[in-house]
């Protein structure tokens, strides 16, 4: 009786020694015989029982070692498939085959715009400033001799933070530079650029977030002479050698006097007759002499000093520049758009 049952386990033995599985499909089969929940090596165990004592221990270590050597034999199989599927798919690999292009960038119109006229003041020693886009009420509004009444700090126009009437989003780049004339000594000579943000509807011509420059100059006996001057300089660099610009009285809080400045473009074109109504003068930019109340708030002298700033919004200047039609095209990142722009900067 024992010799018949330890031939029947040898046979599942030289069985497993001889399968030889091809497919992935073929090695589960194997993988179900030998070693599943329904193996048929398991019901070898049972068969211990009819072994005669003195052999039962024998028979023990035979049926142990045909589990273990289906077990290594299926791992042997399950490693080499594995690696003859990886080569078959490696060999699909055409080393001749043209590579993915690489898709060059470019940069969006706004930073384009922003990069000419930052480079335009650089050239004649304004220094670049930054800071951050969430403000505070005093660096946007109070260190701007801006008062508690005035409608840009109505929750209708400002974005402030949830449960906050103290940090809003900054509706200039203004209190960068309040943040640097509260730490720095005159003279300083400072160029802002940057996103600021507004609470309007949102339009082909006004976006509640847009892009700025603003510009400062403190020092002892800087003028309105110095302003204009520095002005005409940016406008021929920017609108060509020839540009002519004028003067017009406006209001800021923050500036006294404070003037509107206008580029002749003419009316000699299409395009410029439309954008200026047919004046031929179009508005750029915001500035004047810093209100002695600024230039105090922020801790500078303003009976030994005197400053000019001025402030210019980039998605107009962008829009006439490149004859685009609708400012929400900045902001939709669409690429069939953004890739007809090449540039330098
Ligand atoms: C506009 C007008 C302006 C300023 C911005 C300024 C900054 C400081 C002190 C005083 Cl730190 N003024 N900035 C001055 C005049 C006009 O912007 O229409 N911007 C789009």
């Amino acid at each position: 009786m024992s010799a018949e049952i330890f031939d029947k386990v040898r046979g599942v033995q030289s069985e497993i020694e001889a399968a030889q599985p091809q497919t992935m499909e073929e090695l589960e089969q194997f993988r179900i015989k030998y070693l599943g929940s329904k193996n048929i090596i398991k019901p070898l165990f049972g068969e211990i029982r009819n072994i005669d004592n003195e052999r039962k221990k024998e028979f023990g270590q035979l049926v142990n070692t045909v589990k273990e050597v289906a077990e290594a034999k299926y791992e042997a199989l399950k490693a080499r498939l594995e690696s003859a599927a990886e080569e078959a798919a490696a060999s699909d690999l055409d080393l001749s085959a043209p590579g993915e292009p690489l898709e060059l960038g470019s940069r969006h119109p706004i930073a384009i715009t922003m990069n000419r006229i930052v480079k335009i003041f650089e050239r004649i020693g304004f220094v670049v400033a930054d800071d951050r886009e969430i403000e505070d009420d005093w660096h946007n509004f109070t260190s701007m001799n801006t008062p508690e009444d005035h409608p840009a700090r109505d929750m209708q126009d400002t974005f402030y933070l949830k449960d906050s009437t103290e940090l809003l989003l900054r509706t200039h780049t203004s209190p960068v530079q309040a943040r640097v004339m509260t730490r720095q000594k005159p003279p300083i000579r400072i160029i802002a650029p940057g996103r600021v943000y507004r609470n309007e509807t949102i339009s082909a011509r006004s976006h509640c977030q847009f892009h700025q420059v603003e510009g400062l100059y403190v020092d002892e006996n800087v003028s309105f002479a110095d302003l204009k001057q520095t002005l005409l300089y940016f406008a021929r660099e920017m609108f060509g050698p020839d540009a002519k610009i004028r003067l017009r009285p406006s209001f800021f809080p923050f500036t006294e006097p404070s003037a509107e400045m206008d580029v002749y473009l003419g009316t000699a074109t299409e395009k410029d007759y439309r954008l200026t109504k047919g004046t031929g003068w179009l508005e750029i930019l915001g500035c004047g002499m810093v209100d002695p109340n600024t230039l105090e708030a922020c801790g500078i002298d303003s009976e030994k000093y005197t400053g000019f700033a001025f402030g210019m919004g980039i998605e107009r200047q962008a829009l006439r520049l490149y004859d685009i039609g609708d400012i929400r095209l900045f902001f939709e990142n669409d690429v069939r758009f953004l890739k007809q722009f090449a540039s330098a900067f």
